[in-house]
């Protein structure tokens, strides 16, 4: 990513309304957030445009709802409400919320069928199959375990149907050939391995574009074959244009292609072979695609029976909405596969938040309030520290960068012991140096923080900023009592 940026376009995968939000969702959304308020501060509000979304169509949500005894748009305004919520409650900076079933979005879904149809590039075919609900997808006979999906632990439907299908196979080379030139972007290397040898194991066959209605009663019709229902990829993935009024937009031709499409890795083939076959067939240009790995919760898969399903909600009521993005980006780097142990969230805060940053300000500040009756003569420079970290997606990196300074900070005054120097007068000109740097290194910190966590930073600022220096009368991280 080049300093000569002049737009950012960042997406979310959509998400599925099967499920509440949890945690995983909510890391997703979090990445996609600080760098779209990274890119806001560099390049202006204006030139960021941050999509997420629920995904609402399909086999499954109809399932459930009808489970609950809802019509499946009832039971989707309840769950993409939810979405809503969890993303208020993390002050999420999204621009546009999709959902799959607005009218808009349903009408350029079929706008872009019949482009497709137009070019050529679908054809009508018996397909007979495994299918998972589960998956959403058709699955292969050597992928069962002991005849079940392994994933959703429960047996496919046999499918025999007539279905419009894209000829990917014709895309292939064109896509091995682009993600070999960097046209698109898939990051980090071993997911662009893992997609250039799909390609090359030839194990790519033509996906269908349609379900029968019979099988999928929920989602879009086909144009020309009412019959038919639209597959729910085709519909999700088009999310990511329909959303900039594709094709005519302004917010289109301004944003498109997108500069950082955010997904966790179970959804590579999708992005990276499903998705640039459609853009291509659409003749249109290719995006960067950023895969991220899945945590376990304390070693496991999230999930309903094992009753560790952890909400947003729930934290950002702990923790508050810049805590909690915290306290999950700083759990492991972008890319790797991890476990997170939520009983040492606790811990982590008091430890970097409440005894690191929140007790450099409370120290600093109470000292130049005594010592320099809260005056200090002094130029404010922003370094950017922790920029190149966070624009190349490290954000545990960045937020260490920022961590070490705090650290560092604290350790100076440790070692130097200010309350001594002013006992002093003859010690009072380096009394003032050192406190002129703490409160440097601190503003430093705050706008570094700035992306992650934009309250706390102002509120850091504006005390630095302010006429007088005065140590803040409330804790800015108050101490959280272990035994809750
Ligand atoms: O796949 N760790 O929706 P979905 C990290 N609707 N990230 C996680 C996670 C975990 N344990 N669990 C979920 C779908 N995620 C489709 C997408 S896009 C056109 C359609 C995040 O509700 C991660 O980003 O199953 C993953 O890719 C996404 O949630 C899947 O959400």
């Amino acid at each position: 990513m080049s300093k000569s940026i002049e737009k950012f376009y960042i997406t979310t995968p959509i998400y599925y309304v099967n499920a509440e939000p949890h945690i995983g969702h909510a890391y997703t959304t979090i990445v996609a957030d600080v760098l779209a308020r990274f890119y806001r501060q560099e390049i202006g509000s204006e030139n960021v445009f941050f999509l997420t979304g629920t995904d609402e169509h399909g086999a499954k949500v109809a399932e459930m709802a009808a489970k609950l005894g809802k019509s499946p748009q009832e039971f989707t305004d309840q769950i993409s409400g939810s979405f809503k919520e969890a993303w208020k409650n993390l002050d999420i900076s999204h621009d546009y919320f999709i959902r799959t079933t607005d009218a808009k979005h349903k009408k350029i879904v079929i706008d872009i069928l019949n482009k497709l149809k137009d070019k050529g590039v679908l054809y009508e075919a018996d397909y007979q199959g495994l299918y998972c609900v589960g998956c959403e997808k058709f699955i292969l006979e050597s992928e069962l375990v002991e005849g079940k999906c392994p994933d959703h632990n429960r047996e496919p439907q046999k499918l025999k149907e007539k279905n419009w299908f894209f000829s990917l196979q014709q895309f292939l080379p064109k896509i091995k050939q682009a993600i070999e030139l960097g046209e698109l972007l898939v990051y980090p290397a071993s997911r662009k391995n893992e997609v250039l040898g799909l390609i090359d194991k030839q194990s790519l066959p033509d996906f269908s574009i349609s379900r029968s209605r019979k099988s999928v009663p929920w989602g879009i019709d086909l144009p020309w074959d009412k019959e038919q229902k639209t597959y729910v990829w085709v519909d999700a993935l088009s999310n990511y244009i329909t959303a900039l009024d594709y094709p005519e937009g302004e917010k289109f031709k301004k944003f498109w292609p997108a500069d950082a499409q955010f997904l966790g890795l179970e959804i590579l083939k999708f992005h990276a072979v499903y998705w640039p076959a459609i853009l291509l067939a659409l003749d249109l240009p290719l995006p960067k695609l950023y895969i991220h790995g899945f945590f376990t919760i304390d070693g496991q898969k999230m999930s309903k029976t094992l009753g560790n399903v952890i909400s947003p909600n729930a934290l950002a009521e702990k923790y508050g909405a810049e805590v909690s993005k915290y306290l999950i980006l700083s759990q492991f780097s972008f890319g790797a596969e991890s476990d997170i142990k939520i009983e040492n969230f606790a811990e982590k805060y008091n430890a970097d938040l409440v005894n690191g940053l929140g007790n450099l300000l409370n120290r600093v500040t109470n000292m130049v309030e005594k010592y320099l009756d809260g005056k200090i003569d002094l130029q404010f420079v922003d370094k950017k520290l922790a920029q190149e970290e966070i624009r190349q997606l490290r954000f545990r990196e960045a937020l260490l960068t920022i961590w070490q300074v705090i650290q560092n900070s604290n350790t100076l005054i440790d070692q130097e012991k200010p309350w001594l120097l002013a006992k002093d007068e003859k010690n009072k000109g380096k009394l003032e140096e050192l406190l002129k740097e703490l409160v440097f290194d601190l503003y430093n910190i705050a706008t570094g923080l700035k992306p992650f966590m934009p309250e706390k930073s102002a509120q850091i600022i504006a005390i630095l900023t302010a006429d007088k220096i005065k140590k803040p009368t409330e804790p800015i991280f108050p101490r959280l009592d272990l035994s809750d």
